[in-house]
């Protein structure tokens, strides 16, 4: 089974091994994606090159979503090697740590509000207006949000309110885009211990609460979210964009926790 064969993916936010979106490249290098891989700086680059090489991909992009002029260039680069596109995975965000823990109404600032919306959901468009054009026809965007968006949780704060503008712009764009036959979704993951998350403070007791309380009993894994990534992204999902799918073992669906067990 390779159901993304013949399809070219670029894929962002790979920072290590643990990275949500290396389990996606992953997946989609297993199911016959030819892929090329987006880093944040020098400081990133060997580590991305090197996953690049595993994966069979000899195309390493710098990409700071923070800079309109890097976002030109790394598509410009991407066009000298590919005249088009089928996929585009964008799992990138960020927040002033010092933000991500503590009350909301005290730890929010103005710059650190700006901040997060700016590179954790604003990007996401920013790549969209640059990729569309180049995108096959049954082509995917596919961004990363979490259950803070539509529900309080602790220490999450202005995240919360960035992934919120993320799914909103999940909708906005596959009203636009869909009657191009490209579709736009996102994956809402359970919490899962990467670089991004061990900033947000108290990440050890929230993936006990979730491992002990979630339906499947168990945290979810990059391979998890990875393989629903490549569905998402196939064209087994032909129907289906402007949704929010759920990766997070079901945890979502519970109205109240008890320890019961
Ligand atoms: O529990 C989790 N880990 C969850 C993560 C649960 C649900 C959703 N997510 C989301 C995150 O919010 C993010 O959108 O998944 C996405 C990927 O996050 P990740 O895989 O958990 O984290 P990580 O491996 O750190 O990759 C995110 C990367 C950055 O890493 P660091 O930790 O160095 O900030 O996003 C990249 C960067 O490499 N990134 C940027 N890339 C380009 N330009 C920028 C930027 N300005 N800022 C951050």
């Amino acid at each position: 089974m390779s159901f993304l064969s013949g399809k070219k993916a670029l894929i962002t936010g790979i920072a290590s091994k643990r990275s949500i979106a290396y389990g996606i490249a992953q997946s989609m290098a297993r199911e016959g994606a030819e892929l090329a891989l987006t880093y944040q700086n020098e400081k990133l680059k060997p580590r991305v090159e090197n996953i690049a090489e595993q994966l069979g991909s000899n195309i390493c992009i710098e990409l700071d979503v923070a800079l309109e002029e890097n976002i030109d260039d790394a598509f410009s680069n991407l066009s000298s090697h590919w005249e088009n596109l089928d996929i585009l995975i964008h799992s990138i965000a960020h927040a002033p740590s010092e933000e991500l823990k503590g009350s909301y109404i005290d730890s929010v600032s103005r710059d650190g509000f700006n901040m997060a919306h700016e590179i954790s959901s604003y990007s996401f468009v920013a790549l969209a207006k640059k990729a569309w054009p180049m995108m096959n026809a049954n082509g995917a965007l596919l961004t990363l949000t979490y259950l803070g968006s539509v529900k309080s949780v602790p220490n999450y704060n202005v995240m919360g309110p960035a992934k919120a503008s993320l799914e909103a712009n999940v909708r906005f764009l596959a009203a636009d885009l869909g009657p191009h036959s490209i579709r736009v979704n996102a994956i809402s993951a359970g919490p899962i211990k990467t670089l991004a998350a061990a900033g947000v403070s108290g990440m050890r007791g929230l993936l006990k609460h979730v491992e002990s309380m979630t339906p499947l009993r168990r945290n979810v894994t990059i391979e998890d979210v990875g393989n629903a990534a490549a569905f998402l992204c196939s064209d087994l999902a032909s129907g289906i964009t402007g949704e929010v799918l759920y990766v997070d073992g079901g945890y979502h669906n519970l109205g109240m926790t008890l320890n019961i067990d």
